[in-house]
């Protein structure tokens, strides 16, 4: 039995105490004392240790020093335990509303010195930002109250007992509570006080909370005041004097609604902020307010009368060092970030943020779906049996979470639909929140994803759904009825907006297929576009023994559950760089688009209401990636929604080499998240005139050979490659494997049917079993000619009975070589390839090759279905920059389009190889790496890869696509690769 005085751990009470009802986070005069810093800590390993430690005299001259806000798991000296990752699961047992004995239990004291005038405040409040899970806080000895809800604000009144002077505040945190089984969200469980804490004195004639709603009312720009305050507050004077308003209501009976001329409006594009107050004689508090009204008419959601596309992203709190810690400079350049690439959404997954951060989406501009702290998701274990959601014992713990939710932040124009929670299931406590948000704020739709019938929220909302679903529901002549919905329940959901709550997951490589997704977007009103899962990698920063450091993910802190790496699937690793991923984000949702036509481009202007008053346009034309001509295109002010035809200057186009025109929207002034000159969106028109592709010159007079012999300036020993132009070289050996990516290892094809990720074969699995990774091969034979030299190879894998024929003719052509390979699969094959390419393996010898330039698709790698953010043209890398370090290594790097390459040893050219395309007009892709396929597939971290001596050239007829089988739909079948033949060609030419 636990003791007593822990009893409360499995209180589903959302608190006790004297705990005060939830009000607006506000920018108040009043005095108050922020109390972060060093508090004294202890940690004990259960919740029943006796609770002397609250008393005023208690000696804590053994404890340690904590710094507040901070999480205990995350401190560096290893002693205070270690995070824990898991996704779905509990990491204790299913036993609600109980938890373990083993209960982690922080306890906290500072010394605070209240001054003298303090004495005439009216009350005195602490406020705690964010705890997890469960506190319980006593000043000066005197208990005062406990609160659950780990990412909620909680003000707790201290009136009775502070005093002027010295006090003692205590708090005693428990990682485990019932509270946890409505924290089950996909992150790391970090338990402390982690967000701030404050003590705040109350003025006596103080204004308790304010509300002001502005938007429009038929066109006029109109404010609805909401005034909490004791009679003696008044009067109260509201001053917005960029807009002329000084009002002062005598008493609250005056507060009404009132319209004001001039107000601009407030988008997420021109965020339109107007500084206001409200002061009584005690109290002035300050507000940013923005003039915006939301709306849903029919299956449109508008904001001030027009339709909202979210190009969005799921925004967890996560830092490497600091876990859920706010850092607001890391926040804001985080939130820059954001606009640079385009997004103009954020769904605050799976809790509010941290207060500050809805100022800085005000202000920046961003559409915010503000997600309550809810998240039951490990009920799915056990069919949902127990689940909170809809058990009459936690109505009260699931109201005050929306309350507090809702409460705190009601006053930001960012937001703009209130999300209920993640995954909980569904069930009546989720209805009963959703009524009460209804009725408290009229102005804002209510959206949650697992309502799926459509029973109590506004919008459709769907996660992970795939391009043919997503059409089924955009359509209205449909039959089919809609995932887990009746058809009468799917002519209700249809008739609402729809949006994505999450999709396009960002685990790794990928996702692919984001154009297809915007594609239906473009042609569906009532699609709303999404949020992308998710913004960013949550890795830890941890040591090897060794003291190698790298971003520990589940698992690598000695779980007993964890979830792995699905924890890292963000647009931005955890170290702030952004991935290929997210600049093909960045190039789908750009809000210009360009449509090229002979001598005209036809540029449209998809954004909600900016006109492109604020872009200027600048082309240029390129010859094989150099630039011959430039200027400012004159395009007059296009309209949001609205198209204009603007004629094209004259290209000058080149005879013997490729010639691109590309035109930039970029800002033509600085702004608060990027310079001016920053390119908003881009397009490219291929200019080039027709050059024919030199056909295959056919020998005969073949004849045996050892084939060790010299080709020019190639060496061979018994018909291989050994070396190029003096530096040592082999290959060309066929590879058909790839290093897995997340989603090649994914095997949740679309959820359409159940919650839980459909269980299924991975693409990796069966490359393994067919062993892809570990082909050998047969010399058939070896001929030549005088100027040529032929092998052929049996290509199979152990135990296997399929088999790829390849032929390999190298060739002297003038001063250069060809080496063109003719790839011929057996039957038999079963599964779907990652790639056929060829590798080269170039040794290091004296001078490694450690960089490339080339003209094709770049600068960053390219995928059947991710190119979009691809460009043609001249580009250059060292090698260690070509892939991205994702936290497990995978496939990366490959860049498509490729026309011709230099390798480089250290700024010295070494080769040149131009790429052929084949008889379809197909062109190959490049590799360049220090590693093969096979030793990334075989590393959990990049840390594990082994030192390398070799730099790998691998050359793709084709690879695989994407797609976001990680947790949602696979490759799309256009974009998937067969086992086919295939004719690589490339011309090797000396430095
Ligand atoms: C979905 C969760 O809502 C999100 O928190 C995250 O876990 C994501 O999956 C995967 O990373 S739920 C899933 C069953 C689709």
């Amino acid at each position: 039995m636990p003791c007593e005085s822990s009893a409360y751990v499995s209180d589903t009470a959302p608190g006790r105490g004297s705990l005060r009802p939830a009000r607006s986070w506000l920018h108040s005069d009043a005095a108050r004392l922020p109390l972060n810093g060093p508090w004294r800590f202890r940690l004990s390993p259960t919740a029943s240790v006796a609770e002397e430690f609250a008393a005023e005299g208690f000696d804590d001259s053994d404890w340690d020093d904590i710094p507040v806000p901070s999480h205990w798991v995350l401190r560096d000296d290893g002693a205070h335990g270690r995070p824990i990752y898991t996704n779905v699961q509990f990491p204790f047992p299913i036993d609600p509303p109980h938890v373990p004995d083993e209960n982690p239990t922080g306890d906290y004291r500072r010394h605070v010195g209240i001054p003298a005038d303090w004495a005439g405040a009216g009350r005195v409040l602490l406020r705690f930002d964010g705890v997890e899970s469960l506190f319980k806080v006593w000043v000066n000895g005197v208990e005062i109250g406990s609160a659950a809800g780990s990412r909620l604000t909680h003000e707790f009144d201290v009136t009775r007992a502070v005093r002027p002077g010295d006090n003692v505040v205590a708090v005693r945190v428990h990682q485990w509570s019932a509270a946890s089984y409505l924290e089950d969200q996909d992150q790391w469980w970090l338990p402390g006080i982690f967000r701030d804490v404050t003590l705040i004195a109350r003025p006596a004639a103080g204004i308790e909370d304010v509300w002001l709603r502005t938007g429009f009312e038929d066109g006029r720009a109109s404010v609805d005041p909401e005034i909490t305050a004791d009679a003696a507050a008044f009067p109260v004077t509201l001053r917005i004097p960029e807009l002329g308003v000084d009002t002062t209501w005598a008493t609250a009976a005056d507060v009404v609604p009132f319209d004001v001329g001039g107000a601009e409006p407030w988008s997420a594009e021109r965020p339109r902020l107007y500084d206001a107050t409200v002061s009584s004689a005690a109290e002035s508090i300050a507000l940013r307010v923005g003039f915006r009204t939301v709306e849903i008419r029919g299956d449109r959601f508008l904001v001030n009368g027009r339709r909202v596309v979210f190009h969005g992203v799921n925004r967890h709190e996560a830092h490497p060092e600091r876990g859920r810690v706010f850092d607001e400079d890391h926040a804001r350049e985080d939130l820059a970030r954001m606009k640079r690439f385009n997004v103009n959404a954020i769904r605050t997954s799976h809790y509010p943020p941290h207060p500050r951060l809805l100022d800085l989406a005000d202000e920046l501009g961003f559409w915010v779906v503000l997600e309550c702290d809810l998240e039951t998701h490990g009920f799915d274990k056990v069919g949902w049996t127990g689940n909170p959601s809809d058990d009459p014992a936690w109505r009260e713990a699931c109201l005050d979470r929306i309350r507090r939710t809702v409460e705190r932040d009601k006053n930001h124009p960012s937001v703009v639909i209130w999300s209920l929670g993640n995954e909980a299931g569904t069930g009546s406590n989720l209805a009963a929140m959703s009524a009460w948000v209804h009725a408290r704020d009229t102005g804002r739709p209510v959206h949650y994803e697992g309502d799926h019938t459509g029973e109590y929220t506004d919008v459709y909302s769907r996660m992970y759904a795939s391009v043919p679903e997503i059409e089924r529901i955009a359509a209205d002549d449909s039959p089919a009825t809609l995932m887990n919905c009746t058809p009468a329940q799917s002519v209700r959901q249809r008739g609402k907006p729809f949006l994505l709550c999450e999709y396009a997951h960002a685990m790794g490589n990928g996702p692919g297929g984001l154009d297809q997704y915007e594609a239906l977007v473009d042609r569906h009103p009532r699609l709303h576009g999404g949020f992308v899962w998710e913004w960013r990698d949550h890795g830890i920063l941890t040591t090897t023994p060794d003291g190698t450091p790298y971003y520990g993910y589940g698992g690598d802190f000695g779980e007993v559950v964890h979830d792995a790496n699905f924890v890292m699937d963000g647009l931005v690793l955890s170290d702030d760089v952004p991935t290929p991923g997210l600049h093909e984000y960045k190039a789908v949702v750009q809000p210009i688009r360009f449509a090229f036509e002979a001598d005209e481009v036809v540029v449209t202007n998809l954004r909600h209401s900016a006109d492109t008053g604020d872009l200027r346009f600048v082309w240029r034309v390129e010859h094989e990636g150099a630039v011959v001509a430039r200027g400012d295109l004159d395009v007059p002010v296009v309209a949001a929604g609205g198209t204009r035809r603007v004629p094209l200057p004259p290209v000058p186009v080149a005879r013997d080499a490729e010639t691109w025109l590309t035109l930039d929207a970029v800002l033509a002034a600085p702004t608060s998240w990027a310079p001016a000159g920053h390119v908003v969106a881009t397009a490219q028109s291929d200019r080039s005139a027709p050059r024919p592709t030199p056909a295959v010159r056919h020998r005969s007079g073949w004849r045996p050979g050892d084939g060790t012999l010299r080709l020019g300036f190639a060496e061979f020993a018994g018909g291989s490659l050994v070396g190029l132009a003096g530096r040592a070289v082999t290959g060309p050996r066929l590879e058909l494997f790839r290093a897995p990516t997340d989603n090649d290892e994914g095997t949740s094809d679309d959820l359409e049917d159940s919650d839980a990720t459909v269980a299924g074969v991975s693409h990796a699995e069966l490359w393994r079993r067919e062993g892809l990774d570990r082909l050998t091969a047969r010399r058939l034979s070896v001929t030549c000619t005088a100027d040529a030299l032929r092998t052929v190879d049996r290509v199979s894998a152990a135990n296997s009975a399929a088999w790829v024929m390849t032929e390999s003719v190298w060739s002297v052509e003038g001063d250069e070589l060809e080496l063109r390979v003719e790839i011929e699969p057996s039957s038999g094959w079963t599964t779907v390839w990652p790639r056929i390419g060829i590798r080269f393996d170039l040794p290091d010898g004296a001078a490694p090759v450690d960089g490339v330039t080339w003209f094709g698709l770049g600068p960053l790698e390219s995928y059947p279905d991710s190119a979009r953010a691809a460009r043609t043209g001249l580009f250059s890398s060292a090698v260690g920059d070509l892939g991205v370090d994702y936290a497990r290594p995978q496939e990366t790097g490959h860049r498509a389009g490729l026309r011709r390459l230099t390798l480089a040893s250290a700024d010295t050219e070494v080769l040149h190889v131009t790429a052929l395309a084949d008889r379809l007009g197909r062109r190959p892709g490049f590799t360049l790496a220090r590693h093969t396929p096979q030793q990334i597939a075989r590393a959990g971290h990049p840390h594990e890869l082994p030192d390398s001596t070799t730099t790998y050239l691998i050359v793709d007829a084709a690879q695989h696509g994407l797609g976001s089988r990680s947790c949602g739909p696979d490759v799309r079948p256009g974009f998937a690769l067969r086992p086919e033949a295939r004719t690589i060609r490339l011309r090797w030419a000396r430095a």
